[in-house]
């Protein structure tokens, strides 16, 4: 006997995209005709496995008085119903597509709903609209299965005025967390099932408006822009400001501004059928492939992009309006042109907002097939016939939606999903439709398919040689730009190396510039942990937190990432030699009219003069030399600087006048170190302890005890620090991961033998050689300790001794305070900065708590550092570097910092830990691409720094 349970759900296990729905069309947000949001809370009931219930439940009078509630749109898995599960490529269940697990959460949602007065549901038709639900869906209105769907990031609609009742409607609709869809759908992220975007209805009055595709071009050559809107039911096309009133179908040629994402010129207008009149936002703009790049309106254009995933810390993926909003703003505020809507279209108001603020848009469909490449991409459904139509679905559902959005200049057929003739109809269909944009998908290693080469992570040197043309590659990858379609991982602490990438990208036409990976962490707030991420809610299989990789934290502060990179892609740049600043206009539209420029003059730090600077509104590209003031006249010497930058001249919808665009600092005359001329020299006392001016020692060890009245511990050579993710380094990558390397080399464990104290003449002398257990190599230290009375000097020797492999984590010294708070500095601030992210690290006077200078990294790692530091004052001590330093100081010791799994784990203990660093190792960007460059890597080799501490308590 054979038994196979109950088929209620064999949808669930089917390759095709679903039955019942309508074709796809163009999404707008509202129109004159009526519409019902059945958003809110709704009825819910979770079971274990698709056919645990019968669907009895959707039959109307059916009593769901004892079922939960959850909040549509929403995921069950974040109100309380199961848990998230977080893979970044790995299929959560056993590949045997298209069948999916046994156990397979469902959850039944039930919405009971009146018609609106004046509704009359006879009037034309009705349409019930979901525009996102993960990952499969069946729906009942009425008790009549109207049809099920997936495909979780697209819409789905269905025609349904002839079941609606004026009043006591009953919406039901079943959705199952796993499908023949989640094949579709493994992109890096949580998997989160749920009626996750908006549900709504709307009237569909007698000769109301289907589909329609505005087709808005400009001509860069005669500045005049042709409309035509193609119209699935005739009506009219009125642009008041225009002058346009035409039938759909016509062209009209007049005069236009162009829409790009610098001058996100948009102009009202409205599509009239006998039925509806439907707001359109129309951008004039033409996207093309010519000599090689992608021009938009005749120019090149460099996209200054980021990745997104729709994210929320609480929602997850359903989000609203104003989270949207403030993405948009975020990125404006920090001079990003360009988002990839990484990798599914994201909800449509966001295109919206991309249209009304400004950004290049790469609109990606709904597809990833990531966990195939285990099994070498066998039975890859994008190379297996059976889900072609499941594949053209997605592509039609995303373009039909999103085809009026000006923003939208390429198509891309989704990510990491491997290569095969799914893909190359979707990129024939996708070009069929639309001709007016360019696609991409970066699998497509020879570009069959696709209008630009594409690529993720590659290393500055092979981007170099792509840009030099140089690569190889078929012939037509060869005539084609390129893109990074994702660089620059933003897991944790950096990414390093930014301003490198972006000096290639500016010296090559081919290369068009890139996306971060990626916008946000993907953290979920969590009691226990702050934010919890992959493994916190017990995965068997799960990736950690590769899931935190973002330019803002989970609450969407900016990370130092972010603040680096909005530098590294100034619109503006301002470089100088002291009596002039060569000011450079970097967009490729828009001219400088909208900026005012401010000079400032400092003296140690401290701003003592500013002005206006007159500079002329230059064009893209054009830059000039302009004059400054003569430099204020200022008594006692101390290093000066001129500081210009860039402000947003006027009010905008993304920024407030005065908001900083672009900054440059010249510097004017440098650094005088304070004299110090050692008097007197150390005094053994009988109690075994050596004071050597304000300072008193240990004699037996040589260990600082005081300086003044602050007591001081623990000052010793520091190589370690708590490594960070691009420290670590993901498995695959090849370049070294130092990360293990430094831990088997015993870095974390440094040994400190005592070989001598010596207190001659006016120098305290200790000598030390500083190694690990089981190590041949070490660092031959020695510390040398003078006074000019009232202060005190430190200078530090380093002689490596063995054969070094590695780099050093870190090379100064450290040292515990046992009260401070506040923290002023002249150096780099105001945030933290290392070697190869200190682009954005203003020189200046800064202040701080101690608390303030952590930087909040999801999972806790190394952080905070402050660069190019002259002085620190903390804790009473007023600290002098010869040479400038990197300045860190924490609550935690490195040891717990590098053992801390979340932010909670950190507890703040009765010491300030200091460090004083005279070198950093960089960050580089090996959580997921290329390791730290040469130039940014700190080789052991003989180095002397010195300190000069002062208890100005
Ligand atoms: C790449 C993915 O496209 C992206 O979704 C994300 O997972 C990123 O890596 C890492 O965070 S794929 C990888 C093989 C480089």
């Amino acid at each position: 006997m054979s038994f196979r349970p109950a088929t209620a759900a064999d949808h669930v296990e089917d390759v095709s995209p679903g039955s019942g729905a309508l074709p796809p069309r163009a999404w707008y947000p509202a129109s004159d005709a009526a519409s019902l949001s059945l958003n809110g809370d709704w009825r819910f009931r979770l079971s274990p496995t698709a056919d645990a219930e019968d669907d009895s439940f959707a039959e109307p009078g059916y009593d769901a008085g004892g079922w939960a509630k959850v909040s549509v749109p929403g995921h069950w898995v974040l109100q309380g119903h199961g848990a998230p599960v977080y893979t970044n490529h790995l299929y959560p269940f056993p590949v045997d597509p298209p069948r999916v697990p046994t156990e397979n959460p469902t959850g039944d949602h039930l919405r009971f709903f009146d018609l609106p007065d004046g509704w009359d549901p006879a009037d034309g038709g009705t349409v019930l609209r979901f525009d996102g639900v993960e990952s499969c869906a069946r729906v009942w209105l009425n008790g009549t299965d109207i049809g099920e769907f997936k495909g979780s990031r697209l819409p789905h609609e269905f025609a349904v005025g002839h079941l609606l009742k004026p009043a006591g409607n009953v919406l039901a609709v079943r959705v199952h967390q796993w499908s023949a869809g989640s094949y579709l759908e493994d992109q890096d992220q949580w998997w989160l099932p749920g009626i996750f975007r908006d549900v709504t209805l709307l009237h569909r009055p007698a000769g109301s408006v289907l589909d329609f595709f505005v087709h808005a071009s400009y001509d860069h050559v005669t500045g005049a822009g042709t409309l035509r809107v193609d119209s699935d039911v005739a009506g009219r096309v009125t642009v008041p400001e225009l002058g346009i009133d035409i039938a759909t179908g016509e062209p009209a040629t007049v005069p236009v501004e162009a829409w790009t994402a610098e001058t996100p010129r948009l102009y009202d207008g409205v599509l009239a059928t006998e039925g509806e009149r439907v707001p359109l936002r129309i951008g004039f703009r033409t996207v093309e492939l010519a000599d090689g790049l992608i021009k938009v309106n005749g120019r090149p254009v460099l996209f200054k992009g980021v990745n997104r995933h729709e994210w929320h810390p609480e929602r997850g993926r359903a989000l609203d309006l104003e989270t949207m909003r403030a993405d948009v703003l975020l990125m404006k505020r920090h001079n990003i042109n360009a988002v990839r809507t990484s990798h599914y279209p994201p909800h449509p108001a966001f295109l919206d907002l991309c249209d009304e603020f400004g950004l290049w848009v790469i609109d990606e469909c709904d597809l990833e097939t990531h966990g195939f490449t285990e099994q070498a991409w066998r039975d890859n459904p994008v190379d297996d016939d059976r889900w072609t139509p499941a594949l053209l679905d997605r592509a039609a559902r995303m373009v039909e939606r999103d085809k009026n959005h000006p923003s939208v200049v390429i198509w891309s057929l989704g990510n990491e999903a491997g290569t095969g003739r799914g893909l190359t109809a979707m990129s024939e269909w996708i070009h069929g439709r639309d001709a007016s944009r360019l696609v991409h998908y970066e699998g497509d290693i020879d570009c069959r398919d696709t209008d630009v080469y594409s690529r993720m992570y590659a290393d500055h040197a092979e981007v170099e040689r792509i840009g030099q043309g140089l690569d190889g590659g078929t012939h037509r990858r060869r005539q084609l730009p390129f893109i990074l379609c994702e660089y620059g991982h933003a897991m944790g602490n950096g990414p390093g190396g930014l301003a490198d990438y972006q000096q290639i990208f500016e010296s090559y036409d081919r290369l068009q510039g890139g996306f971060i990976w990626e916008w946000i962490d993907h953290g979920i707030k969590d009691d226990r942990y702050e934010y919890a991420y992959g493994g916190d809610f017990g995965e068997e299989l799960h990736d950690g937190n590769f899931v935190c990789d973002g330019l803002v934290f989970p609450d969407r502060r900016p990370s130092p990432g972010l603040v680096e990179y909005k530098k590294v892609i100034e619109p503006v740049r301002i470089e100088g030699d002291g009596a002039t600043v060569r000011v450079t206009n970097k967009q490729d539209f828009a001219d400088l009219s909208a900026l005012d420029f401010e000079w400032s003059y400092q003296v140690g730090g401290e701003t003592v003069e500013s002005g206006s600077l007159g500079v002329p509104a230059l064009a893209a590209g054009e830059s000039a030399e302009v004059k400054l003031p003569e430099p204020p006249v200022v008594t006692g010497g101390g290093e000066t600087q001129w500081t210009v930058r860039a402000l947003l001249a006027a009010d905008t919808g993304w920024g407030p006048r005065g908001h900083v665009v672009a900054w440059g600092q010249v510097p004017v005359s440098g650094r005088q170190l304070p004299s110090f001329a050692a008097s007197g020299g150390p005094v053994v006392s009988g109690d075994g302890l050596i004071a050597l001016g304000p300072a008193v020692f240990d004699a037996r060890s040589g260990a600082l005890r005081s300086i003044g009245s602050v007591p001081v511990t623990g000052l010793r050579l520091d190589v370690w620090r708590a490594t960070t993710d691009n420290d670590d380094g993901a498995a695959w990558q090849s370049d070294i991961r130092y990360g293990a390397l430094w831990r088997k080399f015993g870095l974390h464990r440094m040994r400190h033998r005592l070989d001598a104290v010596e207190a001659v003449g006016d120098t305290l002398t200790v000598r030390t050689r500083v190694a690990p257990a089981a190590w041949e190599f070490g660092l031959v230290t020695v510390y040398r300790w003078t006074t000019d009375g009232s202060r005190l000097r430190l200078t530090v020797s380093v002689t490596p001794d063995g054969d070094w492999t590695v780099p050093l984590p870190r090379l100064g010294v450290r040292f515990g305070l046992s009260a401070a708070d506040r923290v002023r500095w002249f150096g780099g601030g105001p945030g933290e900065a290392y070697p190869d992210t200190r682009a954005a690290s203003v020189l200046g006077r800064w202040q701080s708590t101690v608390d303030d200078l952590q930087t909040p990294y999801v999972r806790p790692q190394e952080n905070g550092a402050r660069a190019d530091v002259r002085w620190a004052e903390l804790g009473g001590l007023r600290i002098e570097g010869d040479p400038e330093f990197w300045f860190t100081a924490r609550r935690w010791t490195t040891e717990q910092l590098d053992a801390a799994a979340h932010r909670t784990d950190l507890t703040p203990g009765d010491t300030v830990w200091v460090n004083l660093d005279h070198g950093q190792h960089g960050i580089g960007s090996q959580s997921c691409g290329p390791g730290v460059l040469p130039p940014y890597r700190l080789l052991a080799g003989p180095v002397e720094f010195s300190f000069v501490f002062a208890d100005v308590g």
